[in-house]
């Protein structure tokens, strides 16, 4: 639906202050962004763009407990570093808030306070895990007890880290409270629910048919969503850190994380608002239908923001909907899954250190390599790559050679342009639609794509002097390297306008060099930005080349984050009680050789083996799924326990003994088996 609007407002998630922000964070959601708002004040147009930390939930108060210090402590000091992180890789927003704010606090209650006026949830009792200790109901992530699937004995409320399984907190066996150990008993609470099942057919129509250039991804998640059937979801939560619950009889309760941070969003508009009356009342950005909405978050994140917090707004009335919600895939780090627990990740606060001013230099590739479609991967070696043969070889190369030249021939000094050659025209024609093109990009959020539009203007320089080696011509013809000169010139300018929403530090020092006040975008293309006759600043590199021994010492921290991981997986898994020989006989492990192998319908993580025991084939199931294809076991031999009681699982399938594997610090397993070919039903002694 092509509508014009007058003006936008543009969310980024709001990070949880439950520690720093990674490269998966910038990549994923605040960089394009970014990218997108100062393209669109580039324009002209009237944006907000709104971000803010998420304090509330769980997640912090897990932290607290773990550092041994108060939740307000917890989200102060990361709030501030967040903060700080973002405004250092040069995330422009216009207000970066926070939900522990008064005014927050008082918006959200208030739009839970109309909903809960105008019968727009529906209450329902249910019994939850309860401490009689502490007398608190305990969450999912509070809640721990032993595996129904693979009888690990520490399996969170929501999912058992071993296996993989997702669990709910009632499947767990003797459940207990995970910060102090107590068990837990099942007691009667109230909780308000936003029936989602009633706003499903208007949002079936929103979405599905309404809104089909979303991205695939996203509309694809929607609408299996939307294909399940929704049901009511809770809003409220039995916890004492958070938003209290406003009305009578909620004692103890708070606001769902999930309902009151995106109107976070709204509140931190609010703020901004309300201290620069300038910038029109907060309304006019969340309730005029002619402001469009953007929300920028990561994949995680898009149940609530394509379906609860649209449904919250419908069920408000005063507000619009989101137009699109761009959402990101997944970044991984070195081909591991990046995670805050196992300190998987390049921190923002710590590249700042460790990469000091090259903040530029990590926007370029995390855009370069921005998980779009798909999750992507974050190498070092790749980031030096395209650091050095990128940005140093191409565009800093280029730029610095017009420059330097310019400085050496005409004491930098913009020459008049002379007679065109055919290849100075070709060379101008194929930058002249540049701004056609990355703006179309951007425009459908393909910010990988446009980037590189703007990089191949760069290549196109680059190309264009070095053809024309003016350092030769000008020994036999000075008249013409003023043109040649002249033309480099006019690229140069234009790469300091189409970089600029991307690298806008390099940006602003080229700009400097060239003494070129502000930006026009809509002269991007034009062969005139500098004048001949018009005196240039000094000139000095964009980018220096990144050097071996600096992504050997990233690689070196995260191999050292590996073994201190390795250690603490031995720590917390210590070698088990002595036994004695007559209790390792009872076991009798065996060799077997695969002779079928397949995935189970409907349990995801399961693979039913038919193996050859020596004496007749049987079946063993085993949670391994995620780590094989079924048939790249077929034909090994591996080991299994011949005399382990059989197992039924709940779809009637019997598993006759158990194979072993090998379970790596990272919770990947590896089936074992035997050095050199044995006949099956061989005892292991
Ligand atoms: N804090 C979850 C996250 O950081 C959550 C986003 C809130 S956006 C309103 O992934
Ligand atoms: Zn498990």
């Amino acid at each position: 639906m092509e509508k014009n609007f007058k003006r936008t407002t543009v969310t980024a998630a709001l990070p949880y202050a439950n520690g720093p922000v990674h490269i998966g964070h910038l990549a994923g959601v605040y960089v394009p962004a970014d990218i997108y708002v100062r393209y669109l004040r580039l324009k002209g147009k009237d944006v907000l763009f709104i971000g803010g930390s998420d304090e509330h939930g769980v997640p912090v108060t897990i932290r607290a407990r773990k550092e041994g210090i108060t939740v307000q402590q917890v989200v102060d000091r990361y709030h501030y570093l967040i903060k700080d992180s973002f405004e250092k890789f040069g995330i422009s927003f216009d207000i970066y808030s926070r939900t522990t704010s008064d005014v927050h606090h008082k918006l959200a209650s208030d739009f839970f306070k109309k909903l809960y006026d105008e019968d727009k949830f529906i209450k329902q009792t249910t019994e939850q895990f309860y401490d009689e200790e502490t007398k608190e109901f305990l969450t999912d992530r509070n809640i721990r007890g032993e595996c129904p699937r693979c009888h690990a004995a520490d399996a969170y409320g929501d999912q058992c880290e071993k296996c993989g399984a997702t669990l709910s907190p009632e499947e767990l066996i003797n459940p207990y409270n995970a910060v102090n150990g107590n068990p837990l008993v099942k007691k009667e609470t109230s909780h308000w629910y936003l029936p989602l099942d009633q706003h499903q057919e208007w949002l079936e129509k929103w979405i599905l048919e309404d809104h089909k250039e979303w991205r695939p991804n996203v509309y694809g998640q929607c609408k299996s969503w939307l294909d399940g059937g929704l049901k009511p979801r809770a809003v409220t939560r039995d916890l004492d850190w958070g938003i209290p619950v406003p009305v009578e009889g909620a004692e103890g309760k708070v606001l769902y994380v999930w309902f009151d941070a995106p109107i976070g969003y709204i509140s931190n508009t609010k703020e901004l608002c309300d201290a620069k009356p300038e910038l029109g009342s907060w309304e006019t950005w969340w309730k005029d239908p002619e402001t469009r909405l953007v929300h920028f978050i990561g994949k995680d994140n898009i149940v609530f923001h394509c379906i609860v917090f649209p449904a919250m707004l419908k069920a408000h009335g005063d507000y619009i909907l989101p137009d699109n919600v761009p959402s990101n895939e997944f970044l991984n780090l070195e081909n591991d899954k990046i995670s805050t627990s196992r300190n998987w990740a390049v921190w923002l606060n710590e590249y700042l250190v460790d990469m000091p001013e090259r903040q530029d230099e990590l926007r370029y590739v995390l855009t370069a390599s921005a998980p779009e479609t798909k999750d992507n991967n974050f190498m070092w070696k790749d980031y030096q790559d395209r650091v050095n043969n990128e940005l140093v070889a191409i565009y800093g190369n280029f730029v610095n050679r017009a420059l330097q030249l310019t400085q050496k021939y005409y004491d930098g000094v913009v020459p008049a342009c002379g007679e065109l050659t055919d290849y100075d025209k070709e060379t101008l024609a194929e930058f002249a639609d540049v701004k056609t093109k990355v703006e179309s990009l951007l425009e459908n959020f393909k910010f990988r794509d446009a980037q590189k539009e703007a990089m191949n203007l760069a290549r196109i320089g680059n190309k264009y002097i070095a053809d024309m080696e003016p350092w030769k011509v000008i020994k036999t013809d000075p008249e013409r390297v003023k043109t040649i000169i002249y033309i480099s010139l006019q690229l140069t300018a234009n790469l300091a306008i189409a970089f600029e929403p991307f690298l806008p530090f390099s940006s602003a020092r080229l700009r400097e060099m060239i003494c070129m006040d502000g930006v026009n975008w809509e002269s991007l293309g034009s062969t005139e930005l500098l004048p001949a006759g018009k005196q240039l600043g000094k000139p000095s590199l964009l980018y220096t080349k990144i050097e071996d021994e600096v992504i050997q010492a990233q690689l070196d921290k995260l191999e050292a984050t590996k073994k201190a991981n390795e250690a603490a997986n031995y720590k917390a898994n210590p070698i088990k009680e002595t036994i004695s020989f007559d209790d390792f006989q009872k076991l009798d492990i065996r060799v077997g050789t695969v002779l079928e192998c397949e995935r189970v319908p409907k349990m995801k993580k399961l693979l039913k083996f038919r193996i050859d025991d020596g004496l007749e084939q049987r079946t063993i199931v085993s949670g391994i799924s995620a780590f094989y294809e079924p048939e790249q076991l077929v034909g090994k031999q591996v080991l299994f326990i011949a005399n382990l009681a059989p197992r039924q699982f709940k779809n009637g399938l019997v598993s006759e003994g158990m194979i072993l594997s090998a379970e790596n610090y990272d919770g990947t397993l590896a089936v074992t088996t035997v050095e050199h070919e044995v006949k099956p039903g061989s005892q292991v002694l």
